[in-house]
């Protein structure tokens, strides 16, 4: 182990064009393939206040009311999810914000074409990450491991 493992938690929402297009369990399925733990999960129907609240930083934004409208459509899928440095790669793992720049092999990349179709959410800084996960999970997520963190963390290495 080189250095002390920096473990994270994000939020991610699959949205709903992805509760929509039946593609959720994929789609978490490419974050439990990275190593990534299950820490809480919720299938909600989000209304306007809440959207408002998790979109706080848009607010004023051209492109605010599309995005609580587009979120409050369908139910979502949250999920809190954790494991090494979970925030930048989950970040890296979703793709760029706007679909069409988005790599292929991400999840953008692979599955997305506009921006208010991009399916997921991910917490973009611990920061956020702390005020997301309090939103979206009041009562807070589940401590536990894996027997299998052994072989894809740090932790007991070698
Ligand atoms: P991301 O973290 O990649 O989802 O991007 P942001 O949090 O910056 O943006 C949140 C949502 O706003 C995105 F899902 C798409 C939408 N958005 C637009 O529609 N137009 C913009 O110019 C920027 C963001």
């Amino acid at each position: 182990m080189t250095e002390a493992t920096n473990v994270q938690r994000s939020l991610v929402v699959f949205k709903p064009d992805a509760v929509q297009r039946g593609i959720v369990g994929e789609l978490l399925s490419r974050f439990e393939r990275r190593g990534l733990r299950i820490a809480a999960m919720r299938a909600l129907r989000v209304d306007r206040p809440m959207a408002e609240r998790h979109y706080a930083v848009h607010q004023g934004k051209f492109f605010f009311e599309d995005l609580v409208k587009t979120i409050v459509a369908s139910p979502v899928v949250a999920v809190v999810l954790e494991g090494p440095n979970a925030i930048p790669v989950i970040r890296a793992m979703v793709g760029a914000t706007r679909p069409h720049e988005a790599a292929p092999g991400t999840i953008r990349g692979d599955y997305a074409l506009v921006g208010l179709r991009n399916l997921v959410h991910a917490s973009d800084a611990p920061e956020t990450a702390a005020s997301e996960i309090a939103l979206w999970f009041p009562d807070g997520v589940i401590e536990y491991a894996r027997d299998i963190e052994r072989w894809t963390t740090e932790e007991g290495a070698p």
